[in-house]
């Protein structure tokens, strides 16, 4: 595999500063030898950059937009040329990054006649709009815009809106009231924390998988700290209790390079100024990795259709 390295260094979906820093932090804890030893040819692409924004003078209802707008120009257009070259990972840069990638790989996927999914591993369900945030932080709009949601106006119009049951989202623990409401009216999957400790985390994923495989989807793997337990990766802005260990992690990751089936992925909401001498990071790295291939044995490959 070719594997795209591409820094997203984006700051502006919530107000605490730092995930800039996120595309730094994976490369000093060495994701390229990491993937390079496991046999892939690595490319770092360096940062995407936005272009000129009008400055954001109005952050009442939302913060950054203008801001947050530009890169999802910019990541959009980034992601659906670097499908024609690899799998691109985006090294984040918080959640609000997710509205240009997964909106660019779709539009590849179009071009290819072929359906997008999208795996979201992360504690939010990322479901608000412009409008129903309370927040006013764009990291918590992503899934509604790249599946078409209405209210995103001063946005790029989505061209290729990813359907509602091609989108997974796995890990849940901390949902708002409105997004609760709005995502229960959709065909969108969701999994708490509740169901993984009742049933294991293998089993929704498996289903997501087996749909995937039997469309031949592309699949988006979109992985944000905040799945994981704060006690393992603490660096994120947004902890919350009872997440994702890391062994349920890592079987993750490898039950998804044992698919096959992944074609692109972010790194998201890293926060390297709130680490301990870089643990988040390099877990982070860990995971990637296995999900392109380290294992500990080799096993029988696994068809999922
Ligand atoms: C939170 C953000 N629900 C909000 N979500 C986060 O501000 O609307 N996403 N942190 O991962
Ligand atoms: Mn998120
Ligand atoms: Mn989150
Ligand atoms: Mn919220």
């Amino acid at each position: 595999t070719t594997c795209l390295l591409i820094g997203a260094p984006v700051d502006s979906g919530k107000r605490r500063r730092g995930c800039l820093m996120g595309p730094d932090a994976y490369r000093t804890a060495g994701l390229e030898q990491s993937l390079t030893d496991l046999g892939h040819t690595v490319q770092d692409l360096g940062n995407v950059t936005p272009a000129p924004f009008e400055p954001d003078t109005n952050d009442v209802q939302t913060f950054a937009l203008n801001e947050t707008v530009a890169w999802t120009k910019a990541l959009t257009k980034a992601a659906r040329s670097a499908m024609e070259r690899g799998t691109p990972v985006f090294l984040g840069g918080d959640h609000s990054l997710s509205a240009g990638t997964v909106t660019g790989v779709a539009n590849f996927a179009a071009s290819q006649n072929r359906p997008q999914f999208v795996l979201w591993l992360d504690a939010h369900t990322d479901f608000h709009t412009p409008h129903s945030t309370s927040s006013g932080n764009l990291h918590g709009t992503p899934v509604a815009y790249f599946s078409g949601c209405a209210g995103f106006d001063e946005f790029p119009p989505v061209a290729d809106p990813v359907p509602q049951e091609n989108i997974c989202l796995l890990g849940l623990r901390s949902v708002d009231t409105a997004e609760r409401h709005a995502i229960q009216q959709t065909r969108i999957r969701t999994h708490d924390m509740r169901e993984i400790d009742e049933f294991g985390i293998s089993k929704p994923l498996t289903a997501f998988l087996s749909d995937v495989a039997a469309q031949n989807g592309m699949l988006h793997v979109s992985l944000d700290v905040d799945f994981l337990d704060p006690s393992v990766a603490p660096a994120v802005g947004t902890t919350v209790p009872g997440g994702a260990t890391v062994r349920e992690a890592h079987l993750v990751m490898e039950l998804l390079h044992d698919s096959g089936l992944v074609t692109s992925m972010d790194l998201v909401e890293l926060n390297p100024f709130l680490d301990e001498r870089g643990r988040t990071a390099k877990l982070m790295v860990d995971l990637a990795a296995s999900a392109l291939g380290r294992r500990v044995f080799d096993r029988p490959t696994r068809s999922f259709s």
